[in-house]
């Protein structure tokens, strides 16, 4: 770093590569500074519940690591078994669980980052409680690998919840489904996950997968629902009470999935989601959150701008968070038309999630793809604010260059 500043050489930090917003792509050429060798666990200290962990360790290792220890790392990107905790600090990465269980913010004490002068910082302490002097450590975490290079990462562990039963509710109209997702809580009911699912993303995921999965042509939308615990007793009282709740909120039909197999099952159709779309066509996934209550109003105006500029789309995504991810799908459509009018659609949904109460990005980033959209939710002072940071932090601005603003 310390060369490559000096002579003012761009380098663009990169992980597994999994972003979904060009965030680790070189624009402006120079150094892509690949983290993948390192991927030790340094420590896991069951005494007080913390790992030590180096950026390049993929996120399902670490979980699948401290669980031998009764730990669980809950942060679970629909990617975590290819990703890495560096990505999903420089992303601030959710994924189902984030529900009930917070993102990756949430579980970071402390960071080592090499800034760009080759300077390196700890940015906190290893304490579950931080308020000494603004907080460097929440500043890196989402920022893309713009400010600094993270090199250790001290993540909080919790305990395992050792039990967990899986529904997939089928309803006849979306709204309906939508409108669910706010019931549920208002009911009583904290699950930790809560997936809103169009038919269409079970397809693709089916036949990405090549497996089978029959979606009813009277189902319009799926609700995938966890509830954990250690308790069996009360995650089945749970249950009770969320079924009663859906079926009031005209779901078609509740499923349980009991058995491991059955769970991964439909993991694994959830967790390919995004591969299969991709795979299917070129697309633009968007990655729009809204105040959950508002889901409803986000899908059906969604649905209206694609009608009208004659574009397919699949929606899918952690609705219990309001986060709704619309895949739009290219299809036939020529490329000129992909590149221009498509952004119109594009900035209409936006807009559409701004009024909401929303923003554009829940947990993908801004990175390249979304930079010319960020001035729709941030105001000219805040990107201004941004711009002072990244200069304080880079001040020849050679890391990561080109993305978020
Ligand atoms: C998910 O929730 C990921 O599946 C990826 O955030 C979403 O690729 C996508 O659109
Ligand atoms: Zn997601």
């Amino acid at each position: 770093m310390k060369y490559c500043n000096s002579k003012h050489i761009c380098v663009t930090p990169r992980g597994a590569g999994t972003g979904l917003s060009g965030g680790a792509l070189p624009v402006y050429g120079g150094v892509v500074l690949g983290l993948q060798r390192m991927n030790s666990i340094v420590k896991v200290d069951t005494e007080n519940f913390q790992a030590i962990v180096e950026p390049g360790v993929i996120n399902e290792v670490l979980q699948q690591t401290v669980k031998e220890y009764g730990l669980f790392y809950p942060p679970d990107p629909a990617s975590k078994g290819t990703c890495f905790i560096g990505g999903n600090i420089a992303h601030c990465s959710g994924g189902p669980r984030a529900l009930k269980y917070g993102t990756t913010r949430d579980y970071v004490l402390n960071l080592e980052v090499v800034l760009p002068s080759g300077d390196i910082i700890w940015t906190g302490a290893n304490t579950l409680k931080y308020a000494s002097g603004y907080n460097l450590t929440h500043l890196i975490i989402g920022s893309e690998g713009t400010l600094g290079i993270v090199t250790k990462i001290v993540l909080k562990l919790i305990p395992f919840p050792t039990q967990n039963s899986l529904l997939l509710a089928s309803f006849a109209s979306p709204i309906d489904a939508c409108r669910a997702v706010s019931s549920i809580f208002m009911g009583g009911c904290s699950p930790s996950v809560c997936e809103f699912i169009e038919p269409l993303a079970f397809r693709l995921a089916a036949d990405y997968l090549q497996v089978a999965f029959e979606t009813p042509e009277t189902v319009q939308a799926y609700l995938l629902i966890e509830i954990d615990g250690n308790n069996g007793e009360l995650i089945a009282k749970e249950c009770e009470n969320m079924y009663t709740i859906l079926t009031e909120g005209n779901c078609l039909e509740v499923l349980l999935a009991t058995t491991t197999s059955e769970k991964e099952h439909l993991w694994k159709l959830r967790r390919s989601m995004g591969e299969a779309s991709k795979k299917s066509t070129v697309y633009k996934e968007e990655d729009t959150v809204v105040p959950r209550a508002q889901l409803p109003e986000l899908f059906a105006g969604t649905k209206t701008i694609a009608a009208r500029y004659g574009l397919r789309t699949v929606c899918y995504g952690h609705a219990g968070d309001g986060n709704l991810h619309i895949n739009i799908l290219k299809d036939e459509h020529s490329d000129a038309y992909w590149n221009h009018e498509v952004k119109e659609a594009i900035k209409e949904i936006f807009r559409l999630c701004i009024s909401l109460g929303g923003t554009i990005s829940g947990e993908h980033g801004i990175g390249l793809v979304q930079k010319e959209y960020l001035p729709l939710a941030v105001s000219e002072i805040q990107i201004d604010l941004m711009r002072n940071i990244k200069r304080c932090f880079d001040p020849n601005l050679i890391l990561n260059p080109g993305k978020i603003f």
